[in-house]
């Protein structure tokens, strides 16, 4: 088990999946807001029905975290039924655009953007979700030559194995996920120059096991994508990290492209309290952070989660660990 000793970054509310980002000098995180809805646990995640989201700022690790309240809710969203999942934001052109997963009037999860002039909203949701989207944790990066990539994809409830062939069968569901073959990969695509539709084709993100130097196997539960996908850089070399869900560790891979492929190269967390993992990370002011959340605060509650926040480190070969290291 994860250290559960660090104190929640938010208290007065409960929050989940936070991506944080550094704009304009400041840290903003944009985490799922969870509420208790009163539906019992089950794998199709029914128990976290968010419906709206908070954004948050630092100015200084450790000091006051500010509320900036309602950014975008879901009721301001047409296409949008139910189940404001993990977000994610980004900046281009002097505009703010927040992505966000969430059930069309289907029971179909689709990913919607919204647009804002400044990091902590409000945002206004465009009205339909971006062409061609589909499952559930979008995660955005901007690469330094400006092009921006959208991350998404979660098996189980966020439905990527209704997505094998590209379309939708609804019958796939009860499969969850591959139960032999390669793992069900996530997915990026690239986003257009204005921020707000896929630019071009959707692909999967191959995530090689570097002994075979092989996509990672349906069956290596402590190692395959489950959802939660994030991509930094790191002295030039492209981090893809991400939950592996029933075995709740977050894993990382590396490559030499944001559109990989990646080569495993270990775990950054152990499990926390709480069946979901999720985290995001971040450089502020010359440190690295991992951005997580465990369900401590609601003393184990799945769907009533809290927002963390350690330090991490990297070795001479680039290798991720939350403790300094000693040579
Ligand atoms: O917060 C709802 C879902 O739980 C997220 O989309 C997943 O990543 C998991 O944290």
């Amino acid at each position: 088990m994860a250290s559960n000793d660090l104190k929640p970054l938010i208290s007065h509310l409960y929050t989940a999946d936070p991506s944080a980002h550094v704009f304009n000098g400041k840290l903003y995180i944009y985490p799922s807001h969870d509420i208790d809805a009163a539906i019992e646990d089950n794998d199709n995640g029914d128990q976290y029905a968010m419906n709206d989201y908070h954004v948050f700022s630092i100015e200084e690790m450790g000091g006051p975290v500010v509320d900036h309240g309602v950014a975008l809710k879901a009721e301001d969203i047409p296409w949008v039924s139910k189940q404001l999942w993990a977000p994610d934001a980004a900046t281009k052109n002097g505009k703010y655009y927040l992505y966000f997963p969430a059930r069309d009037h289907q029971g179909v999860f689709r990913i919607g953007v919204a647009v804002g002039d400044k990091p902590e909203g409000p945002f206004k949701p465009n009205p339909e979700p971006i062409k061609g989207s589909y499952s559930i944790d979008p995660a955005a990066f901007v690469d330094d030559d400006g092009q921006a990539y959208l991350y998404f994809g979660g098996i189980w409830g966020g439905q990527l194995q209704c997505w094998r062939n590209g379309t939708y069968n609804a019958d796939d569901y009860k499969t969850m996920e591959n139960s032999s073959g390669n793992a069900l990969l996530p997915r990026v695509a690239k986003l257009t120059e204005d921020m707000t539709e896929f630019d071009g084709p959707i692909q999967g993100v191959v995530i090689n096991d570097p002994a075979t130097n092989q996509p990672l196997l349906a069956d290596d539960h402590d190692r395959r994508f489950f959802e939660a996908a994030w991509l930094h850089k790191y002295n030039g070399k492209y981090y893809f990290s991400y939950s592996t869900g029933d075995t709740h560790y977050l894993c990382y891979a590396i490559g030499d492209s944001p559109l990989g492929p990646f080569t495993y190269a270990g775990r950054i967390y152990e499990p926390v309290v709480g069946w979901t993992t999720h985290h995001s990370i971040a450089e502020f002011k010359g440190k690295w952070y991992l951005f997580h959340h465990d369900s401590s605060l609601s003393n184990g509650v799945n769907h009533l989660r809290s927002v963390k926040v350690r330090e991490i480190f990297y070795d001479k070969e680039g290798k991720i660990s939350t403790a300094p290291a000693t040579a």
